[in-house]
């Protein structure tokens, strides 16, 4: 259960703004463990890719755009829940009806420019991983806080 893993990327505007550490950091100090991370443009296909569920979307074009218009700092973070607990420490997706104290209700205002990026599910969440990480880029290392973190 401490293995579960979510794949968590800070968008274009969110590089732009400078919030790459603070998004880091919610996950950080929360007790998550990172297990890649790198900043990428991975392009227009790749990213038609991460978002193909909504490509019946009248947003979606203005979506791949705006995904496309920067570097994103993709990760991986694992623990706990951490799916679950990723989609909280970011917020309702239209950061409005985000509540202060989440990534998006403290950083953002606009749903299509929402900083950051958290998958829905476990399963999503594998399959996102896989789309973004090489398996060689996925690192399994023991965390010297575990025991201090998980009883
Ligand atoms: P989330 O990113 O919270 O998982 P989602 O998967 O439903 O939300 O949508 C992906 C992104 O698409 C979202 O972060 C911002 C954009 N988006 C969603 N709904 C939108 C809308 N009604 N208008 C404009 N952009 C929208
Ligand atoms: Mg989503």
């Amino acid at each position: 259960p401490t293995k579960e893993r979510t794949f968590i990327a800070v968008k274009p505007d969110g590089v732009q703004r400078g919030l790459i550490g603070d998004i880091m950091k919610r996950f950080e100090q929360r007790g998550y463990k990172l297990v890649a991370s790198k900043l990428c443009m991975p392009g227009k296909a790749h990213l038609e890719k991460h978002y193909s569920d909504l490509s019946s979307k009248p947003f979606f074009a203005g979506l791949v755009t705006y995904m496309n218009s920067g570097p994103i700092f993709a990760m991986v973070w694992e623990g706990k829940q951490v799916v679950k607990m990723g989609r909280v420490l970011l917020g309702a997706t239209n950061p409005l009806e985000s509540n202060p104290g989440t990534i998006r209700g403290d950083f953002c205002i606009d749903v299509g420019r929402n900083v950051c990026h958290g998958s829905d599910a476990v399963e999503s969440a594998q399959k996102e991983i896989n789309l973004w990480f090489k398996p060689e880029e996925l690192l399994t290392y023991e965390a010297n806080a575990k025991p201090w973190i998980y009883e």
